[in-house]
């Protein structure tokens, strides 16, 4: 048997989280178009014939100018060196910047064995490609280039089947039929933000946050789940943002949720939002603690 952790690192907006519930077959990680989705390190475990390997999203490595964003960039730092193979996803359709440098010279100090992989190839031109790959192979930094769609699936087999190869023999950590490590409370937070990332904008989606104030399971099968969320924002003035006119807004950011968390938790589900303005709760440890923000 082999086993092993895969982290999944790279800047915000390259398709750690697309890749992770593609490889996992679930949708375990919310994906959004814009930057620092991810908050949490999510962790998904895949068996294969003679192998598991758990494998681990993190949030995107950026420029951090708050306390959150800090704790966000720690965690997946932090994975460099815990991992046995190290998975630096990298948008091959955008230009090559400063960050992904900094990145890149992160990785650099892993002890653990470097996949390059250059996600979105489907926007992409195949002729592109191979200059890429020969500038990064150039460096000498990577000990595979794997080119991916995390998108359309493409190539993504391949990439599991080189990581599976690289993994030390081991047994595996986790029983068979075990996918995550998070607690459901925290899947039910993430489906409601993903909705309200999706329909707000500007400095909204970065400036909120979503917590479970009760989660009550249905008594019976075939009851509703009951849960009951407040979605915070940081000043007075988001609150009508989010609420919309005549409470449109927040209408269509519960309606939405509500059908990503029936097909999630397989059954039917009443979901009561409240938004809440909390000053600076970004900076507010406490808060952080209770998000799982580490
Ligand atoms: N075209 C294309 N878009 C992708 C691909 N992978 C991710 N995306 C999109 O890129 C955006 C960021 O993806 P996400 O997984 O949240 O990135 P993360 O911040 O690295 O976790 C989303 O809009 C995704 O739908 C891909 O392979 N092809
Ligand atoms: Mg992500």
């Amino acid at each position: 048997m082999k086993s092993g952790f895969v982290s999944l690192i790279g800047r915000p907006n390259a398709g750690k989280s697309t890749l992770l519930n593609r490889i996992v077959g679930t949708k375990l990680a919310i994906v959004s178009d814009k930057p620092q989705t991810t908050r949490n390190r999510i962790l998904g475990v895949k068996n294969y014939e003679g192998a598991q390997v758990v494998f681990v999203d993190t949030p995107g490595i950026h420029r951090p100018l708050h306390r959150m964003n800090v704790r966000m960039v720690d965690t997946a730092v932090d994975t460099i060196r815990e991992v046995d193979v190290l998975g630096l996803v990298v948008d091959a359709a955008e230009p090559p910047g400063n960050g992904d440098n900094f990145v890149i010279d992160l990785v650099k100090k892993a002890n653990a064995p470097v996949f390059l992989i250059l996600n979105k190839v489907d926007l992409i031109r195949k002729s592109r490609l191979l200059p890429m790959i020969q500038r990064f192979h150039e460096m000498g930094t990577f000990a595979e280039i794997v080119p991916v769609s995390a998108a359309t699936g493409e190539n993504v087999d391949r990439l599991e089947r080189a990581i599976v190869e690289r993994l030390p023999e081991g047994e595996p950590m986790y029983p068979p039929d075990y996918l995550t490590d998070q607690p459901e409370r925290f899947f039910a937070a993430e489906i409601v933000r993903e909705k309200l990332l999706q329909f707000t904008h500007a400095e909204i989606p970065f400036s909120s946050a979503v917590v479970v104030d009760r989660f009550e399971e249905p008594s019976a099968p075939k009851e509703i789940l009951k849960l009951y969320c407040t979605i915070l924002v940081e000043r007075e003035s988001q609150k009508p943002i989010i609420l919309g006119r005549g409470g449109e807004m927040i209408k269509k950011i519960g309606t939405a949720a509500r059908a990503d968390l029936e097909k999630f938790f397989d059954t039917r589900v009443f979901l009561d939002l409240h938004v809440r303005v909390k000053s600076e709760w970004r900076e507010d440890d406490s808060v952080l603690n209770d998000l799982g923000v580490k």
